[in-house]
């Protein structure tokens, strides 16, 4: 590893946590975390642009490939831009769910119960459009080629979902597929493409979730130590 004054400053930020310290974070944060659902109904009461923007910044923290952070976050809170995008949505949730998804995807996704409906999408506040550029670089007006897109972009995207849950909203990741029409709306370039978008605001006071988003995976599957 190569490091010069010229390159490199000091690393900061990190304070010495005692280990018992370590581990009552960790299980704080988990117990946070753990309780995120992805919600479907959700309330039209407002979201301050502030919040979303520090949410974002958040995302916009994380580590990518060659630190090119090849991401955009299209904040939409206009009323008819949210209308413009569910009706896309919808379009193709109703092939999807019309025989596009297949018997097998139909069937996995029966115990959540959506449908090709989706109210939310004008009721929530935020439609947080997600778009993967396959080119740019770190600094404004680059053309380079940027690296390991997806990684970068769902990493970003995961710290998003995590900083909505701790400033206390609720969230839903929403893929149509093909989301293309987002390009257009979102006035971004054809280059760009759209990744996800993340529904967030205030839950409904009568949202459900389905039971079978309870079931999380025990550690022992999920992880081993070797
Ligand atoms: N995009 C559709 C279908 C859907 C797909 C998966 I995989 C899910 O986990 C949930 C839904 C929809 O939003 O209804």
């Amino acid at each position: 590893m190569k490091t010069s004054p010229e390159t490199h400053v000091p690393l900061t930020g990190y304070a010495d946590v005692p280990e018992d310290q370590m581990l009552a974070r960790a299980l704080a944060f988990h117990d946070r975390m753990a309780r995120r659902r992805s919600v479907r109904q959700f309330s039209d009461k407002p979201v301050p642009r502030e919040i979303i923007e520090a949410c974002v910044r958040t995302a916009g923290s994380a580590p990518s490939g060659a630190n090119h952070q090849p991401w955009y976050f299209a904040c939409v809170g206009s009323a008819d831009k949210k209308r413009e995008i569910r009706e896309a949505a919808e379009v193709e949730e109703r092939e999807f769910y019309a025989g596009r998804a297949g018997e097998e995807w139909l069937d996995a996704l029966a115990p959540i119960g959506t449908d090709a409906d989706k109210p939310y999408m004008e009721t929530a506040p935020w439609l947080i459009c997600i778009f993967a550029q396959r080119r740019g670089g770190l600094r404004e007006g680059e053309d380079r080629k940027n690296y390991y897109i997806h990684e970068s972009v769902g990493i970003a995207t995961g710290l998003l979902i995590a900083a909505c849950h701790e400033a206390g909203l609720a969230t839903l990741v929403h893929t149509p597929n093909p989301m293309k029409f987002l390009n257009g709306i979102c006035g971004r370039p054809e280059t760009e493409k759209p990744f996800l978008i993340l529904v967030a605001g205030h839950p409904a006071k009568e949202a459900m979730v389905p039971k079978h988003a309870l079931i999380k995976k025990p550690l022992d599957e999920i992880a081993g130590f070797l």
